[in-house]
């Protein structure tokens, strides 16, 4: 299902697209100052040489505020300020709506200057700029029909109305153009959207399968690997910082019996109830794994060690007085508990987690159902 987001976004052109005509736009600059340069050297004999040195610096500083529009559009992506973005979007088309006006004036000028059919040759520039166009603005289609129409209505009506009979006959072929350059910008477009909307969704799948190989299977919390992963950021940044951070090392007092009397069904049953319970008593900056069969951790961000002691038993005695129950079954369980503390010794993942499953040890020494130190 799409939600809002989706859908204001679909009403403006996809960041991608944007990103593919900013690629473009430099090589497209260059070509239209290449025609235009064209254009003056074919038309110099004709135009007076000043209309024409006028009529190309205004191509210049079009290509000119077109490296800036494209800057803009660079920049604003960048923020992803969607705001600018439309109105950068608007004065691109407004740029293309004046190089249009630009093309007319160009086959004006050789209409009342040169003699026939040079205006034929103005007009197959144009129909040529307006083809490679396709390719470099397809993808905002919007501001590309805007531009095909601009370019293509005058020439249309300086055929029609300017031109010899024999114009009547560029103006059928111009009839069949416009359908067929429609339809080769629509085909540009769809498949670059549709190829931008595939990776897309190769990307939200990959991430999808990024969380689920984070995430145990049995019980639905981080895994041991992703653990390790978080728990080296959380404390790089908790030595930076200076602030405290603890270790809880969890292991279920004798599970290996729950498993041999009432089968392994059971004891997985009661992992996942268990998970929920601790859950309960946990706050969100959190960090709970489960790092072996029925081992599990907990690191306990902004937490000294007195405070992990005073969570420690808040969690054991939680335990304790549950009665789990599955199906008919009930079983009362315990846990102990190793707790370690960020400090000069243990500076790094691996020591605070060997020195938790050390305390975990000296608990299940003294008799389990208890937290060490
Ligand atoms: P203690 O920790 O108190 O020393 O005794 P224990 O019986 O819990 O011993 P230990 O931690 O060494 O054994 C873990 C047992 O947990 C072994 C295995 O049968 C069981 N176990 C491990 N993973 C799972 C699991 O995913 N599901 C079930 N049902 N049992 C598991
Ligand atoms: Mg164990
Ligand atoms: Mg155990």
């Amino acid at each position: 299902m799409m939600d809002k987001n989706d859908r204001k976004n679909m009403s403006t052109a996809h960041p991608k697209l944007i990103e593919s005509l900013v690629d473009q736009t430099p090589r497209a600059m260059i070509a239209m100052l290449i025609v235009s340069s064209v254009y003056c050297g074919i038309f110099i004999k004709y135009i007076p040489f000043n209309i024409l040195v006028i009529w190309f610096v205004f191509q210049m500083l079009l290509a000119t505020y077109r490296f800036y529009n494209v800057k803009e559009f660079k920049k604003h992506l960048e923020a992803k300020n969607q705001e600018k973005i439309e109105k950068t979007e608007l004065y691109f088309i407004i740029s293309n709506v004046f190089q249009a006006f630009m093309w007319t004036i160009s086959s004006i000028l050789s209409l009342v200057y040169a003699p026939q059919p040079y205006e034929l040759v103005s007009f197959v520039m144009i129909i040529g700029i307006i083809t490679a166009s396709a390719l470099s603005m397809s993808s905002l289609y919007k501001a590309y029909l805007i531009f095909f129409f601009s370019m293509i209505t005058p020439q249309i009506i300086i055929l029609i109305y300017y031109g010899e009979h024999h114009h009547i006959g560029v103006a059928i072929l111009t009839l069949i153009y416009i359908p067929a350059t429609f339809l080769l910008s629509k085909a540009i477009y769809s498949s670059r959207l549709s190829s931008i909307q595939a990776h897309d969704d190769l990307e939200k799948s990959v991430n999808k399968l990024h969380q689920l190989s984070m995430i145990g299977e049995l019980t639905n919390i981080y895994n041991r690997r992703y653990f390790f992963e978080i728990a080296e950021n959380l404390i790089a940044v908790a030595a930076r910082e200076q602030n405290k951070i603890s270790l809880l090392m969890i292991d279920i007092d004798y599970f290996k019996s729950i498993n041999d009397n009432y089968g392994h069904q059971t004891g997985d049953f009661i992992l996942i109830d268990l998970v929920k319970e601790i859950e309960k008593t946990m706050r969100k900056s959190d960090v709970f794994a489960r790092v072996g069969g029925e081992e599990f951790t907990i690191l306990l961000n902004n937490t000294s060690l007195d405070g992990a002691k005073v969570i420690a038993e808040k969690i054991r005695k939680t335990i304790e007085d549950k009665n789990f129950t599955y199906k008919t079954i009930s079983i009362d369980l315990t846990i102990s508990i190793g707790i370690s503390e960020l400090n000069k010794e243990n500076t790094s993942i691996e020591n605070l987690y060997k020195q938790a499953d050390k305390q975990l040890y000296i608990a299940k020494e003294n008799g389990r159902n208890r937290a060490s130190p």
